[in-house]
């Protein structure tokens, strides 16, 4: 059978230089391919397709099914795609991804065949097989679909040894593209995004935790091939683990960086932690073996705040975790929310403190969103609180429910922020030496932005302009997406 897999495109949404290989569709067509199934892999989203194009290419290549990954917040682009797609063609349509979360209604929203919940490897398989040798699909684990108009939600299983699962390769995506790009006239290698584990044991109300309560370690000795197939065959050797908390297991942090070290393996790697998942002698580790910086979840400055969100973390900690990183010389980055439900501006204050004297690098910040399927969506609906049903408004710096704190307060505070953040990067970055300049004019993007501000600004020391400051701080706010990565780049600029 053949197969495509797809990310729906982004449209207008951005015009950013750097982006992150799918390992969505990268797993599952790895997969598919072990089974014997030709797949192609249409990242639309990454490599900035339009809805047209990527249609045009599904009906050229005529496959038997096409899967789309979804987010919530990309919501309206799969669902223009699927539109258009049905228009000239009919197979059947399925879609996976945390997008799912909204619920079996998604069938109809969408119009499509198939829902997948949950890890897709095994499940897309079956559901191909049962296409095929057109069986029912009872068995097919995970399985949203309709029988006689009636919807039925097969239960969904979690993948115990993720050691079988192979890792992505992404064969039919054009790598160049994901790992290189200019930058400064320089080439900036972009990071290589791998993920060793799945689900999380925390219970954070504003998380969809995806892939469930109950983790699953791939062991050290699985990453490592993983590792080494980049650095050997593909000539990269920057690395960003996106598990959501990679220091789970001390012991396991500490056989992959002792076996990164034992297999001389140079590479630079960044990973997420969270504050009582780590410990000195495991940052120091991390260090020796290349990790440049760690992503810190902290969320909110006040206590009874951190409660309610049910994050399982002490201020006290977080103030401990960054100091001792800092005095590591590792980088941090941490993120916080603003206008979580019942927060008051005191609390909202307590935050603001926290972040102007924690050793931070970096932040990243967000308004509270009850994203469908976490459990401050069900809080919230219990009393009855609105929230809108434009999941495109989820995506940035936006007001989704009727909150306790005004929009335009949280948006003010957001942007005050990154303008804060703005003015520490630029100095930082001009403490360093000055960059040749490339910018091509009428080039829109953020880092031909930063590019223009840096390059065009007299060398005077590290003084940085309000003007610079509100420019730069006005591009990180709008770029919040894929904010992110951007801020791996910069920490790259700036950690070497
Ligand atoms: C890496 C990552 C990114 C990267 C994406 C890189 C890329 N090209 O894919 C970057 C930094 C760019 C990013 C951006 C965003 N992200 Co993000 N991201 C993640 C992260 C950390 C890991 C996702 C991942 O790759 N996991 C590994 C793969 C193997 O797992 P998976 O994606 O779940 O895929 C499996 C199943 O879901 C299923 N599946 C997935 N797709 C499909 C398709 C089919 C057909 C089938 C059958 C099955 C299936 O099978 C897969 C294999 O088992 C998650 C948090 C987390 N720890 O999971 C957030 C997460 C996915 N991101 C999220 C969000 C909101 C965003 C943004 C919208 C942020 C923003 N505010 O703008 C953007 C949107 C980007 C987009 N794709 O459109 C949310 C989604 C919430 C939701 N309910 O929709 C998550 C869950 C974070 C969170 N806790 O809130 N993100
Ligand atoms: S926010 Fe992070 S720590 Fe909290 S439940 Fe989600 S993945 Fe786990």
């Amino acid at each position: 059978m053949k197969v495509i897999l797809a990310t729906p495109p982004q449209e207008n949404d951005h015009t950013n230089d750097a982006i992150q290989l799918p390992l969505n569709i990268g797993y599952l067509s790895e997969y598919l391919k072990q089974k014997g199934v030709q797949v192609i892999t249409l990242d639309a989203y990454g490599l900035k397709m339009s809805n047209n194009e990527l249609v045009s290419k599904i009906i050229k290549e005529n496959p038997d099914l096409v899967g789309f990954s979804g987010v919530i917040p990309r919501f309206q682009y799969l669902k223009s795609t699927v539109d258009n797609l049905r228009k000239k063609w009919s197979k059947p349509i399925v879609v996976g991804g945390p997008i799912v979360m909204i619920g079996p209604s998604l069938l109809d929203k969408l119009n499509v065949d198939y829902l997948i919940r949950g890890e897709g490897e095994y499940s897309l398989y079956d559901l191909l097989l049962s296409i095929k040798e057109n069986k029912g699909f009872e068995k097919v684990k995970g399985l949203i679909y309709k029988k006689n108009g009636q919807i039925v939600e097969n239960l969904c299983e979690r993948i115990n040894d993720l050691n079988i699962i192979p890792f992505p390769k992404y064969e039919c995506l054009p790598l160049e593209q994901y790992t290189k790009f200019k930058l400064f006239n320089k080439t900036i290698v972009n990071p290589v995004t791998i993920i060793t584990s799945r689900g999380c044991p925390a219970h954070c109300i504003f998380c969809c935790r995806y892939h469930g309560n109950l983790v699953r370690l791939r062991t050290a000795e699985h990453i490592i091939p993983e590792i080494e197939y980049w650095v050997k065959e593909k000539d990269c050797n920057e690395f960003n683990i996106c598990d959501s908390t990679f220091t789970l297991n001390k012991q396991r942090v500490m056989e992959f960086c002792d076996l990164i070290a034992d297999k001389k393996v140079d590479i630079k790697w960044t990973c997420q932690s969270r504050v009582n998942t780590i410990d000195k002698q495991m940052v120091k580790k991390m260090k020796e073996t290349g990790c440049k910086l760690i992503y810190y979840g902290v969320e909110s400055g006040s206590q009874r705040v951190l409660d309610y969100l049910k994050k399982g973390i002490t201020i006290e900690k977080v103030k401990d975790v960054f100091e001792m990183t800092r005095k590591q010389g590792m980088g941090t980055l941490g993120s916080f929310i603003v206008g979580t439900p019942t927060e008051t501006k005191k609390e909202l204050k307590e935050t603001l403190s926290l972040v102007k004297t924690l050793p931070i690098d970096f932040y990243l910040f967000s308004i509270f969103k009850p994203y469908p399927g976490t459990e401050a969506f069900e809080i919230l609906k219990s009393k009855n609180v609105k929230i809108t049903e434009d999941y495109t408004l989820f995506g940035g710096h936006n007001m989704v429910f009727d909150g306790s704190l005004p929009e335009e307060y949280l948006k003010n505070i957001v942007k005050e922020l990154y303008y804060i953040q703005a003015k520490k990067v630029l100095q930082k970055l001009k403490t360093m030496p000055k960059f040749s300049s490339t910018t091509n004019a009428g080039r829109v993007s953020w880092f031909g932005a930063l590019e223009t501000y840096i390059n065009t600004v007299p060398d005077a020391g590290i003084t940085v302009t309000e003007k610079e400051i509100c420019e730069f701080g006005g591009n990180i706010y709008r770029w919040n997406n894929t904010y992110f990565i951007y801020l791996e780049i910069l920490s790259k600029l700036i950690f070497g």
